[in-house]
């Protein structure tokens, strides 16, 4: 059975995320890179490969919206659209949750793109209204001056044009310094129903004051989704703190949070869990893999023995 067979429509309802039925659900998996940058992933080789052999229940399609020919910048719309699409539909035939995520970075601020965020996620909604698999990400990592009243004012735009079309959607919702001051939204959270607010972390940067910020924002009562998250250091080199991202995972589970790993690709840095040159679409040895690889691997083929399936 496959994750949307057995959980169905998702809905928010406190801090927790819910399938149809009630069951509490924990959404995890991968994101892609920039889909610019390497589009190939987006294929039904490798979407049914992590499904089957890493036991992935989510994939996150990140559309860059300034740089790695962004979408708003020198990208091809219509191009980007489509994979856009394409991934949705894969999605669908195989089962899987998917997370489409405008990804605001390089240009610090939502609200510099805002019209072409309102039309895009117009368009999407009204494409898949009803589709049980997709999730709405409308801002990756706002940073640099851009604190919560933008995203307020931004969210206060592009939602209400998402649930026009589909009403009962679950919309993740980026926080300040690159999705990190999930405080300044537990202070003032936005009126919608049915959201989760984004907190990313890196294992080898981030540690227990960040843990300590997101477990006292949960005890508020802000429902949280890490949409992104690697045990390298923020920068997607360096190190692997093997200590703080047991820390971070132990948190997690307490509260049973979703999580999506950055990134499923070929990228030179050490995030991109498939080592440099490699091109393989499905059937990933361990030699493949460079060591976040492996960690997430192991980590997603025991998220199902924790769930007793
Ligand atoms: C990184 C990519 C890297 C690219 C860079 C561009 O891995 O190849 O050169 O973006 O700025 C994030 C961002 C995510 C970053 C990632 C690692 O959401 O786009 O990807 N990261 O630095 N936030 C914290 C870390």
């Amino acid at each position: 059975m496959t994750a949307v067979e057995r959980y169905g429509a998702l809905r928010v309802e406190g801090t927790r995320l819910l399938g149809e039925h009630g069951e509490q659900v924990r959404l995890y998996g991968v994101s892609t890179h920039g889909l610019a940058w390497r589009s190939d992933v987006v294929c039904r080789e490798a979407f049914e490969a992590l499904r089957d052999e890493w036991h992935i229940n989510t994939v996150r399609l990140a559309l860059y919206t300034h740089e790695y020919h962004g979408y708003c910048t020198d990208g091809d719309k219509e191009e980007l659209k489509a994979l856009v699409f394409k991934g949705i539909d894969l999605a669908v035939e195989l089962g899987l949750y998917v997370i489409v995520d405008w990804h605001v970075l390089g240009e610090f601020s939502p609200l510099i793109y805002a019209d072409e965020a309102v039309k895009f996620f117009d368009e999407l909604s009204s494409r898949y209204a009803g589709c049980p698999n997709l999730l709405y990400e409308i801002c990756n990592e706002p940073n640099g001056t851009s604190d919560w009243g933008e995203i307020r004012e931004y969210a206060t735009r592009v939602i209400p044009v998402i649930r026009r079309n589909a009403p009962d959607s679950v919309v993740i919702v980026g926080t300040p310094e690159w999705s990190q001051r999930c405080d300044l939204a537990a202070a003032d959270p936005l009126g919608f129903k049915n959201l989760l607010y984004a907190f990313h972390f890196y294992a080898a940067t981030h540690f227990d004051n960040l843990r300590q910020r997101l477990r006292r924002s949960i005890e508020a009562g802000l429902p949280m989704f890490i949409s992104e998250c690697s045990i390298t250091e923020a920068s997607g080199h360096g190190d692997l703190d093997f200590v703080s991202a047991r820390a971070w995972f132990a948190l997690l589970d307490e509260y049973h949070l979703g999580y999506i790993c950055w990134s499923f690709s070929a990228s030179p840095e050490e995030s991109g869990v498939i080592k440099c040159g490699c091109s393989k679409l499905s059937g990933w040895t361990d030699d493949d893999l460079k060591r976040t690889g492996h960690w997430f691997k192991h980590r997603f083929l025991s998220e199902e023995e924790q769930q007793g399936k």
